[in-house]
């Protein structure tokens, strides 16, 4: 195994599964690797694993369809009832198949389909029983029962579970070689890349493996191994250099976990020699066709492409006089025979903005592309759109593109990378954010959610993953990872509920001083922690105050007179955007009843967005019934006092869990401390300066 951390799952998280006689019944690659699962788990804990249905022999030392009806550890058991040779189980995973299921499997199935990845679980004659109709369905199974941890031979009903969302991705944007400005992973906080050092394929195998089956635990099945900035170096992956790629895909396969590549728009220049990637062009798609074609003959079950085109310098269709239309479907017709789809990203506006235009709206720009091209795409386009309009903020409002595309399929992107939200310094955790985004409804209270919109397309996040030892960085950040796999696996998932599952199998019981003291830390810490972030950072949704370049801690005017559209225009009088359809830049018109009217009105706006969607004078009653800029002045010195008692917490698990990490929090605790002082007293001062509003409990403000 690698050495790196190994987060939600320790050996101690198998103690129920491998300590039982267990039954992996069915074939295929997944299913090998289910059974080494089991028995790695069982050799750990004492239990006994065999395999039936596989039709190939039983590795050495394991038995196939026979086994000790008592094994070591179980002395005392109560007696289980009889697996198909006659020998005791306590747990059945069965793939549905060619063979018969062995007995009590059998007597198990309703028959009843059960979907690509989905799995039944269910209790039979006394043992419990996994069923599934194919091995992915089987794989996903097995880490249910372990995050069931006792719970796995205490099934009371029948259950039937299947993925609300198919592709549950995870993109990174780690470069190949190491990129002068950027570095080797772009808004990465967690060391260098797993896949990739200074130009070269790392191929790191353990450490791959050891990624491919955290993704697997949480649901994870797809990932996009490079940058959607393609520099030079990146954009030879997809010729030259297709056997870096294809040993990623062959390490985390056994994990189903399948790969996607970013390309880019400008390929068949770059790599093909052609004079044009005009998407129109005859030779560029025939260009396009057999570099796809080559990239299937190394990886037949390569995912398809990703493509940040038109925007932040990146090369796209309008350098052609074409839409994104044409181009997406260019390379969506090149995947078509093979299977793929290409995730195409409504991430495009203008970003050499004159500051002093006041005419365009970094906001409005993906629905302006994107929504009149509705129907035009083809079937196997993606479009790949960020949750919010901007650009991953602490506080957003839903894109409309989600509402206003009703004849594409939509992934929605999210970003668990925290280069807005602390940038893994700050323990920030995601889950309650992400979870208010999926279950928003843009047609109102009986409309669909967003977690329903993204259902043909997926839910699609941007990696936190490094070659740091706890991956992420931030070990609390490990957290954020897990929350997105459960989430995009089931959007309807409590986020605390899934903050306690990864907390219990992060720090199993049996390995920690006070498991009680430990569970409650961390909720403690990590429950309200991305409020605590919005509090003592950019107020009321209006964003962007960080430092310009790398985005990390306060500089409120740091983007004001930049070109990148993030403006707050706060003045003597007053602060935000207007974005009214009276009198603003129209945005709001781009939502659909009740959200138009409702982010359109001041009095009704939620004041969590009051500033995103109006300029309002400091002296505005919130509906919390305090002024807006009494407000900024009460969430900042409470944001501060939330992240003292944070680190408070903290300290009282000294000597009580894994002394890394520990200190490893400790340390980044001490910092994030920093950081919001230096925010609360950057953001109070600032505005206490323009507006001489003094505050009303008379606080310290500089
Ligand atoms: C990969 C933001 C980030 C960029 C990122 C871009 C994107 O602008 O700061 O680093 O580029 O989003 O999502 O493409």
């Amino acid at each position: 195994m690698s050495d790196a951390h190994p987060a939600w799952l320790p050996p101690a998280a198998f103690t129920t599964v491998g300590g039982c006689r267990v039954l992996v019944h069915g074939g295929g690659l997944l299913v090998d690797t289910v059974f080494d699962e089991v028995v790695r788990a069982c050799a750990t804990h004492g239990g006994q694993a065999r395999r039936t249905g596989d039709r190939h022999p039983a590795p050495s030392g394991v038995a196939s369809g026979v086994g000790p009806s008592t094994p070591p550890g179980r002395a005392g058991a109560p007696p289980s009832p009889s697996g198909p040779a006659g020998d005791a189980v306590d747990l059945i995973l069965a793939v549905r198949g060619a063979e018969p299921l062995p007995a009590p499997a059998a007597r198990a199935d309703d028959g009843e389909p059960l979907d690509d990845e989905g799995f039944l679980l269910t209790r039979a004659d006394g043992l419990t029983v996994v069923l599934a109709d194919t091995p992915a369905g089987l794989l996903y199974g097995l880490f249910h029962l372990v995050r069931l941890g006792a719970g796995a031979l205490d099934v009371r009903a029948t259950r039937r579970h299947r993925p609300a969302l198919r592709r549950r991705m995870l993109d990174h944007w780690d470069n190949v070689a190491r990129h002068p400005v950027m570095g080797q992973v772009e808004r990465g906080y967690a060391g260098g890349s797993i896949f990739w050092r200074d130009g070269v394929a790392l191929r790191d195998r353990e450490r791959v493996r050891a990624y491919g089956r955290l993704l697997a635990a949480c649901g994870i099945n797809a990932v996009a191994v490079n940058n959607v900035n393609v520099h030079a170096t990146e954009a030879r992956l997809l010729i030259d250099r297709l056997d870096d790629v294809a040993w990623i895909a062959d390490v985390l396969r056994p994990y189903g976990v399948r790969v996607h590549l970013s390309v880019t728009f400008a390929a068949p220049v770059l790599l093909g020699g052609l004079p044009t990637a005009d998407p129109l062009d005859e030779a560029v798609r025939r260009w396009w066709e057999s570099a796809t074609a080559r990239v299937y003959a190394h990886i037949p079950d390569f995912g398809g492409y990703l493509v940040k085109a038109d925007s932040e310098g990146q090369p796209g269709p309008f350098g052609y006089g074409r839409d994104h239309a044409d181009g997406a479907n260019l390379l969506a017709g090149a995947l078509a025979p093979h299977g793929g789809v290409v995730h195409w990203r409504a991430f495009v506006y203008q970003h050499q903005q004159d500051w002093r235009d006041r005419s365009t709206d970094r906001a409005r720009a993906a629905y302006d592309h994107f929504a009149p091209l509705d129907g035009r795409f083809r079937d196997n386009v993606i479009l790949q759109v960020k949750h919010g309009p901007i650009d991953f903020q602490p506080r957003e409002p839903v894109s409309p593109v989600l509402a206003a595309m009703p004849a594409t399929r939509l992934a929605v992107e999210l970003q668990v990378t925290q280069e807005y939200t602390g940038q893994q310094r700050h323990a920030c955790y995601l889950g309650p954010w992400w979870s208010e985004v999926l279950r928003f409804r843009p047609w109102g209270p009986d409309g669909r959610t967003v977690a329903d919109l993204a259902a043909g397309g997926g839910l699609v996040a941007v990696s936190n993953v490094g070659d740091d030892p706890f991956w992420t960085g931030h070990p609390l950040a490990q957290a954020n990872l897990y929350a997105f796999g459960r989430l995009a696996w089931d959007p309807g998932l409590d986020p605390v509920a899934v903050l306690d599952e990864w907390i219990g199998l992060t720090f199993p019981p049996a390995t920690t001083g006070d498991p009680a003291l430990v569970r409650e830390t961390l909720h403690a810490v990590l429950d309200d922690s991305w409020r605590t972030y919005e509090r003592y950072t950019a107020p009321l949704g209006v964003g962007f105050m960080v430092r310009p370049g790398h985005h990390y801690g306060p500089d409120v005017d740091g983007y004001e007179y930049t070109p990148w559209g993030t403006y707050h225009f706060a003045d003597r009088d007053g602060v935000g955007v207007d974005r009214t359809r009276a009198t603003g830049t129209g945005f709001t018109g781009q939502y659909p009843p009740p959200w138009s009217q409702v982010y359109e009105s001041r009095e009704r706006c939620p004041d969590e967005l009051l500033l995103f969607f109006h300029h309002v004078p400091y002296g505005h009653v919130l509906h919390s019934g305090v002024t807006v800029v009494q407000h900024i002045y009460d969430t900042h010195f409470a944001g501060v006092a939330q992240v003292e008692q944070m680190r408070r917490r903290w300290r009282r698990l000294s000597g009580v869990i894994d002394p890394t990490v520990y200190e490893r929090v400790a340390e980044r605790l001490d910092e994030q401390l920093r950081c919001a002082v230096e925010w609360r007293d950057q953001i109070n001062t600032y505005f206490f300066r323009k507006s001489g509003v003094p505050d009303a409990r008379g606080r310290r403000i500089h």
